[in-house]
């Protein structure tokens, strides 16, 4: 793969049934988990503004292409996933039931964080998802990490880090980038370029608007534009650079893609951007997209079967949401910390830190 090459489909045409370019049953699942982020999404929105849950929170509506065609083409539950803040659909990718990151927003014991972590920290240890993290470019140096120590013990495990389009003028991304491209790390960097670092436009901030340029020359790795809003796409494109970045040579995804919200839930997104760009990008939604090219496989009656499917699951996560219970104070000191043994050692008498914290270790 050269570097900063632009990627072209390598499709031809797919609107024959003959011409699949994945199993049909795989392009439903993909579908499917399109539609499930959709919905959780919107639901999560007006769980919102019903004040179930407060804090920050960010929705990932019109970017589903991206996490959906991306970890479709990882080794799940091998490989390591780093993400930001706008992390639920991750989480709802690997391995996470709808119900526990409903009850994580709910800030309830039975979240996937429990309770803990809210919007922003979402995590499944088990299947290797590292988790949402809140500081821009925080996550960047822990995804080489993960990479290295998987290069160190000889795993085969490749570390993905995804991250917003505004993140890659962070100090950590170029440091990080640096000793990925001289250590030949396993590792995939996906830009998901949504033209938007908050209210400001990726225009005034990067020099190069072209963000897949950006990488190759300057770390040697190499750095692909991909279109975001075509999952198919999107997994052929990462197929490709999983296995390169196994085969040691990391890689750089920019990933042309668009949110339909505000960047969180206190952002009306109406002032630095009009209507009609809205509109524009969701005329090639990912789903509607997906389903027109393929239409005798995606029904009506598919459609609408798959539709009450997902609400069913969505109203489920919130009922088990609402009727969890919060975090039991005794648990306050739990899952804070790696859990090791002698940590946090014999002399610690659990009761000092009970409420209120009159003195923190
Ligand atoms: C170090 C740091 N600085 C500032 C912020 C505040 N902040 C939160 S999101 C954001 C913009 C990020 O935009 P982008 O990277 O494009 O991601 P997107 O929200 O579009 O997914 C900023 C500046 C932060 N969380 N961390
Ligand atoms: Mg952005």
């Amino acid at each position: 793969m050269s570097s900063s090459t632009k990627v072209v489909s390598k499709r031809s045409s797919r609107s024959s049934v003959k011409e699949l370019p994945l199993p049909e049953e795989k392009l439903k699942e993909m579908y499917r988990q399109m539609l499930l982020i959709r919905r959780f999404e919107e639901k999560t929105g007006q769980q919102y503004q019903l004040k179930k849950f407060s804090g920050f929170c960010h929705l990932y509506i019109g970017q589903e292409a991206v996490a959906v065609g991306t970890i479709a083409a990882l080794q799940v539950p091998k490989d390591y996933v780093f993400t930001t803040y706008r992390d639920h659909a991750h989480a709802l990718l690997l391995g996470v039931p709808a119900r526990e990151v409903m009850a994580e927003l709910f800030m309830k014991g039975t979240g996937c964080s429990k309770g803990k972590g809210g919007s922003m920290h979402m995590y499944n240890g088990k299947m290797r998802y590292m988790g949402g993290n809140g500081i821009i470019g925080g996550h960047i140096p822990l995804a080489i990490g993960a990479a290295f120590a998987s290069k160190y013990r000889n795993e085969g495990a490749i570390s993905v880090c995804y991250m917003g389009d505004a993140t890659i003028n962070q100090g950590t991304f170029h440091e990080s980038l640096n000793m990925a491209g001289i250590w030949k790390l396993p590792t995939v960097f996906i830009v998901e370029n949504n033209f938007y670092g908050m209210g400001t436009a990726i225009s005034r901030t990067s020099a190069q608007p072209d963000l897949y340029k950006r990488t190759g020359d300057a770390y040697q790795i190499p750095g692909i534009r991909v279109n975001g809003m075509d999952v198919l796409e999107v997994y052929e494109a990462m197929k490709d650079a999983a296995e390169s970045a196994r085969a040691g040579q990391p890689v750089f995804l920019e990933m042309v893609t668009y949110r339909y919200r505000g960047h969180s839930m206190s952002d009306p997104a109406t002032t630095y951007r009009n209507k009609d760009e809205v509109h524009e990008w969701q005329n090639k939604d990912p789903m509607a997209s997906l389903a027109q090219q393929f239409p005798d496989i995606f029904t009506e009656s598919w459609l609408s079967d798959l539709e009450a499917e997902v609400k069913a699951e969505v109203e489920d996560a919130v009922n088990f949401a609402d009727e969890s219970e919060y975090p039991d104070q005794a648990d306050v000191w739990t899952h804070v910390y790696a859990d090791y043994p002698g940590y946090p050692g014999p002399e610690v008498n659990p009761n000092k830190y009970a409420f209120p914290y009159n003195e923190f270790p």
